[in-house]
Formats: C-alpha cells, sequence, structure tokens
C-alpha cells in the first residue's frame, strides 16, 4: 500500500525551491485527491479540503526557517488532521470501560488488547463478558483473560447482563474493568435497550465503539446510531491492517462529531493495538516517515515565531500601562531611560511622581480595549474623554495629557525601534543581569 508515491515525487520537486508556485501546489493537491480517494474518502470532502489547501498553501506567510517544501506539507498536514482526527490520550487510571458495535467488528479482541494496554502501562485489568447473544462469546473472552494474564469474570450460560455486572463490580479488585457487550448483525432497537441496561447496572468511564476499518463511510452513520443510543466516548478502528480504507472510516468518524478516534487495531494479536496519534497516520498514509520530526520542527519555529511577532507589535497603552507599573518598581523613570542611552525623554514623563504615574494606570483600566488599541478615538470624543475620566476619577484634561505624553513615547520607541545598535546595547545589559528585575518591565516595549 504505497498510496503517496505521487505525491512523494511531486513534494519532492520542491526542494529547494523558495516560492510557493500555484502550479506545484496544484499538482500536489491532485496527487492528494487521488490517495484520499483511493482511501475510500468522501469525494465532496475530499474536493472541500483541496480548495482549502491551495488557497492556504498561497495565502499563508512562509516562516521564516521553513523550506517551501515543509510550508506546504504542513499545509496539507493541519488539513489532514482536521479531516482525519487529532492525537488521542489516553486515560490512564483506574475506570470503567465499556466496548459495543457490531457483530465482528472486533470488539471482543479489542476488549483483550485494552487489557493488554492498561497491564503494559501498570494497571491492573479485568475482563467482564457481557455478550450474551452467543454463547462462544464467554469461552472467547476467557481465553483471551488468560493470554493477557487478567482477571476475567462472567457467567457461563446466563442471558442477563445485571447479574453479570452486579457480580463484578462486587467481586473485583482492579483498577481497569473493561466489558465486552454483544453486537447485532446491524444497529436495532433491541440492541438499543440491552446497551442501555448495561450503561445503566455498569456506569462506565468510557464507552468505546468499535468499528471495523472496511467500513468507509457507514462508519459515520453508526457512530451516530450509538451515539445516540447511550453514547459514545471514543471510536476503536480494528482491521487497519487488512484494508486500504482506513482512511475513509477515520474520515467519516471525524466528521460525525459524535467522538474522537482513540486506537487503532492492526491485528489479531492482542499487542497489535495503538493510540491514535495523527502525525504518524497522516505520515503513513501519504508515505512520508519522517513526517513527526517534521511537525516537531514546525511547531517549535511557530512558537519561536510567535514570540518574535509579539516583539515587534504595535506599541499599546496596554503596553504602556505595564512600563508604568515597572516604572513603579524602578525609580525615576529618566534614570532608566538614561541609562538606555535615550536622553531626549519627554521631561513631563520622566519627572512624574509616584502619584501621577498612579493616576494614568487608572485612566489607562477605565479604557475599552479598543480605545486602549486606538486612543485617537478618544482624542477627538469628548464623551469618551469624560467617561474615561469619570471613570478614573480624573479629569479629561488629564485623561488628554496621558495620550499626548503616549503619543511621545511611541515615537521614542519607534526610533529605539530602529536603533539595532541600542537594541543590542540592552539585550546584552539585560542578559548580563545589569538591569535586574527591569528586564521584565521593559519587554512589554517592544524592544
Ligand atoms: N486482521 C485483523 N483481524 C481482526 C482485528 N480485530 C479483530 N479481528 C478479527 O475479526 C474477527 C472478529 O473479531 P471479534 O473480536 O470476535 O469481533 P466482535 O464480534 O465484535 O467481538 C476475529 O476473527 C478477529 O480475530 C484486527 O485488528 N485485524
Ligand atoms: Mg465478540
Amino acid at each position: 500500500m504505497d498510496l503517496g508515491r505521487g505525491l512523494r515525487n511531486v513534494i519532492k520537486t520542491l526542494t529547494g525551491s523558495t516560492i510557493v508556485d500555484e502550479s506545484t501546489v496544484k499538482s500536489i493537491v491532485k496527487e492528494l485527491q487521488r490517495v484520499l480517494i483511493s482511501s475510500d474518502v468522501n469525494v465532496k470532502i475530499v474536493l472541500e479540503m483541496s480548495k482549502r489547501i491551495e488557497k492556504k498553501a498561497l495565502d499563508k506567510e512562509l516562516m521564516k526557517d521553513l523550506t517551501v517544501r515543509e510550508h506546504v506539507m504542513n499545509v496539507v498536514y493541519e488539513e489532514l488532521v482536521e479531516l482525519l482526527g487529532e492525537t488521542y490520550s489516553p486515560i490512564l487510571k483506574p475506570q470503567k470501560i465499556m466496548l459495543l458495535g457490531l457483530f465482528g467488528s472486533g470488539k471482543t479482541t479489542a476488549a483483550a488488547k485494552l487489557a493488554h494496554f492498561y497491564k503494559n502501562k501498570g494497571l491492573k485489568p479485568a475482563l467482564i463478558a457481557c455478550d450474551v447473544e452467543r454463547p462462544a462469546a464467554y469461552d472467547q473472552l476467557k481465553q483471551l483473560s488468560e493470554k493477557v494474564k487478567c482477571a476475567f469474570y462472567g457467567i457461563s450460560g446466563e442471558t442477563d447482563v445485571k447479574k453479570i455486572i452486579n457480580l463484578a463490580l462486587k467481586t473485583s479488585k482492579e483498577d481497569v474493568l473493561i466489558l465486552d457487550s454483544a453486537g447485532r448483525s446491524a444497529f436495532d432497537s433491541e440492541l438499543t435497550i440491552e446497551l442501555k441496561q448495561i450503561d445503566e447496572a455498569f456506569i462506565p468511564d468510557q464507552k468505546f465503539l468499535v468499528l471495523s476499518a472496511d467500513i468507509g463511510q457507514v462508519a459515520g452513520k453508526q457512530a451516530e446510531e450509538f451515539d445516540n443510543s447511550v453514547g459514545i466516548t471514543g471510536v476503536i478502528v480494528t482491521k487497519m491492517d487488512g484494508s486500504a480504507k482506513g482512511g475513509g472510516t477515520l474520515s467519516a468518524v471525524a466528521a460525525s462529531n459524535q467522538a474522537k478516534v482513540s486506537y487503532l487495531g492492526h491485528g489479531e494479536k492482542i499487542d497489535d493495538l495503538e493510540i491514535y496519534n495523527s502525525e504518524k497516520f497522516v505520515g503513513r498514509l501519504l508515505g512520508f516517515p519522517d513526517f513527526e520530526a517534521l511537525i516537531e520542527k514546525i511547531k517549535t519555529v511557530s512558537e519561536e515565531q510567535g514570540i518574535k511577532e509579539k516583539a515587534i507589535e504595535k506599541f499599546t497603552l496596554e503596553d504602556f500601562k505595564e512600563q508604568i507599573k515597572a516604572a513603579k518598581k524602578m525609580g525615576p523613570l529618566d534614570k532608566v531611560f538614561g541609562m538606555f542611552g535615550a536622553p531626549d525623554l519627554p521631561k513631563e514623563l520622566t519627572q512624574q511622581g509616584e502619584h501621577k504615574l498612579a493616576k494614568f494606570e487608572a485612566i489607562i483600566n477605565s479604557m475599552t480595549p479598543e480605545e486602549k488599541e486606538k486612543p485617537e478615538l478618544i482624542k477627538k470624543n469628548k464623551s469618551r474623554l469624560e467617561r474615561i475620566a469619570k471613570g478614573s476619577g480624573t479629569e479629561s484634561t488629564e485623561v488628554r495629557q496621558l495620550i499626548r505624553e503616549f503619543e511621545k513615547i511611541t515615537k521614542m520607541v519607534n526610533v529605539f525601534k530602529k536603533n539595532r545598535g541600542m537594541r543590542k546595547k540592552v539585550e546584552k545589559m539585560m542578559k548580563s543581569g545589569q538591569m535586574g528585575n527591569m528586564g521584565g518591565g521593559f519587554g512589554g516595549l517592544g524592544m
């Protein structure tokens, strides 16, 4: 199953390129469509996603430190995660788990796999046989419990699920109780009644719907039906080993919005279970083994970029307020700014007493977020001026004065920002600890 070869070849052509050009993006999208449609993903969904990928790949700004190839792959990845669902984090504490699903979907096998999984995580699992429809079900689960080497609860021949559950709840001492229920060949009211009985008697923390990967798009409807009957908290997709259609099942589950794909089963053995991981799955679907590493890199770069972008943001009144707060702790402002080599600071500001600074802070607190962003709104508007003055217990002349001073500061900050030499000097001082507690205070100045 190498669905992604075509896609890999197109993406390869991007190595070394420095711009994202339309024709390459188009051919990537075309290959991706082929991959997804042959994985039985709904055609309409694929076409919608294609449009989004094209637009995002061309519009989104290229992150610094990422190659064009990585940029495009990231866009594709984000959309595929949207399509196929996010990575699942299993709950690793004592709990009661109920498995539900139609005949042959892999419930009983999944019950044993989960028991094995939790056992490996250091918890004590137990299996409870509540498939009262098929006589052989009891033996099947009992044998599996021997393989896992875990506790087993059941009453051979019993048809009342409540009796079995009561026995298990009374006598078990294990941490993770995993209940296997009966299926049907199709969803019906009889099954609903039985599932509700189990739900009420067992009171599970988690209800996993077990679906076979080969059912494809029908998975969405099943997720809905089971969710409407007793509610589901997650989905286990089994038989991922035998079919190329896993994408169809996963995307249908994600699109149904009922619950997340939690685990994937890929074989008949008890250790053929994995936690659903979107990086891994998408990488495998597309045939990119290095996908996880790429996503890690992108996460790091975008975090750094986030910090950088914040640093060059516009200096706002909110920042100004933070500066005032910091200044109150630091002492006379002129001294502080003097150290930066900025002697031309407005005298009115540097000589403000503490009282004045406190007033300024109160004034800024009385502004709306929009006013803080655009103080020019206040300057020309008498009712705003008065409202802020009243709110902060000041005069409108004082509000005006604050805005004037803020404007002066903004100008100064802009000059400062442009002066790389000065910035370097400050950074060095901050690093060497000479500025001590001032570091935090001046971060917000956008330096
Ligand atoms: N290849 C493969 N077979 C599986 C997987 N899970 C279950 N099976 C097989 O599918 C059949 C039905 O599984 P079972 O657990 O009894 O389904 P149930 O009726 O829902 O309890 C059995 O033959 C299992 O061995 C899987 O992940 N991969
Ligand atoms: Mg079964």
